[in-house]
Parts: structure tokens; C-alpha cells; sequence
């Protein structure tokens, strides 16, 4: 069920800064309700948060109320949040985030265990996750080798135009709540067959060094 493609871009898109939050908050609002219910209970009470949630991001998004999101209301709800996800990056508060600043804290790394062995594994797991080696160079239009606000603005901006043409999936320039609800599904699914690998590459590694 492994869409590489899908998961490189849902991934590169999710980016270094906000990815974890998120999916500690998944596993986290997961795991209580894994608790709460049994696992056909789980998956209507999904089904149900999915409709919920699409619902919620078009009431959000739709400022003219015609019940679809153009590009430019998608832009217009994204826009606002570059200023603190820019200051979240720049941990030093320099004006400019580097590579350094981009990595994972060291909190969530795993140095027990051969990263460059863990990375082969997810690697032939199918896990396309982008480890953000290059977002920097990539991103580094006056190279500097740092990312000003400009530029990580830019970095966003086309992060928000990759998310919506990922989502916009007949391509009309509007989304739907059905295209929304789909592509939540979708994401959803990569996301939980990436940690599903990941478990099991770590797994691997643990009994390895054992
Ligand atoms: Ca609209
Ligand atoms: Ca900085
Ligand atoms: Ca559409």
C-alpha cells in the first residue's frame, strides 16, 4: 500500500519544524482512544473525525462561503503562520535558519542505534521520508548557506502549492470537502505504514545491538 511518490511529497511538505508535533499529537489523541474503544470502534470514530475535520478546514477556509477552497483562500489561511514558523526555526533568533536549525532536537534522535544502518532499512521498507538534508541548499536562492525570512517565506509558499495541487486532485483550482476528506485518508494511511516501518527498522536495530 506504499505510494512513494505520495510520501515524499506528504512528507517534504510536512517539513522538519511542524512534523513531529503533529504526529505526537496523532499518536497521543491514537493511543486514548485505542483505550477508549475497541478497533472497529476506532476505525467509525476515524471515519467520523475525518468528516469532522474537513468539515472544520472548510468552514475555516472558505471565506466566500461557496463551499470550496480556491488556491487563494488556501494561500490567505497558510500565509499568517510563516512569521511563527519562521521564529520557531530560527532557534537563535538571528534572522536566518540553518541546517543546523532544521535538524531534528536532539531529544528525538536515537544515538544508540547506527542512524546510517536505520536509514538503510527504512530505505527498503519503502519509507521515502525526506530527512531534510538538503532544504537549505535547496532553499538558498542568494547562496549564503543560510535561509533569510525571504527565502524561507518562499520555501512555504511553494509548500503550500505543492499541498494544494496534492489535495486539489481533478485539478480544477478548487478544493472540495470530498478532495479534502480523501487526501486526509491518504495522508493518514502513508503516515501510519511510516510508523509502522519505522517501529520495525527500530526494532531491528535493538536486536542488533543486542
Ligand atoms: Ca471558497
Ligand atoms: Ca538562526
Ligand atoms: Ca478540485
Amino acid at each position: 500500500m506504499f505510494k512513494p511518490q505520495l510520501l515524499a511529497i506528504t512528507i517534504a511538505i510536512s517539513g522538519a519544524t511542524f512534523a513531529g508535533a503533529t504526529l505526537a499529537q496523532d499518536q497521543e489523541t491514537e493511543q486514548l482512544e485505542r483505550k477508549k474503544h475497541g478497533r472497529a470502534e476506532l476505525r467509525d470514530s476515524r471515519a467520523r473525525h475525518g468528516r469532522d475535520s474537513a468539515n472544520r478546514t472548510l468552514q475555516r477556509m472558505d471565506t466566500n462561503e461557496d463551499d470550496l477552497i480556491s488556491l487563494e483562500e488556501y494561500l490567505g489561511d497558510a500565509i499568517p503562520r510563516y512569521s511563527q514558523t519562521f521564529a520557531r526555526a530560527d532557534r537563535d533568533g538571528d534572522g536566518y535558519v540553518t541546517q543546523e536549525e532544521l535538524q531534528p532536537s536532539r531529544k528525538g534522535q536515537r544515538p544508540q542505534f547506527d542512524q546510517a544502518a536505520l536509514h538503510a532499512c527504512l530505505d527498503e521498507a519503502g519509507s521515502t521520508v525526506d530527512r531534510n538534508n538538503d532544504r537549505v541548499a535547496t532553499n538558498d536562492t542568494n547562496g549564503d548557506g543560510a535561509l533569510s525570512q525571504d527565502e524561507f517565506f518562499a520555501m512555504l509558499e511553494q509548500g503550500a502549492l505543492d499541498r494544494f495541487a496534492l489535495i486539489d486532485s481533478d485539478g480544477d483550482e478548487q478544493l472540495t470537502k470530498e478532495e479534502i476528506q480523501t487526501s486526509r485518508q491518504e495522508q493518514n494511511a502513508l503516515r501510519s505504514a511510516q510508523r509502522k516501518a519505522l517501529r520495525s527498522c527500530i526494532k531491528e536495530q535493538r536486536d542488533l545491538a543486542q
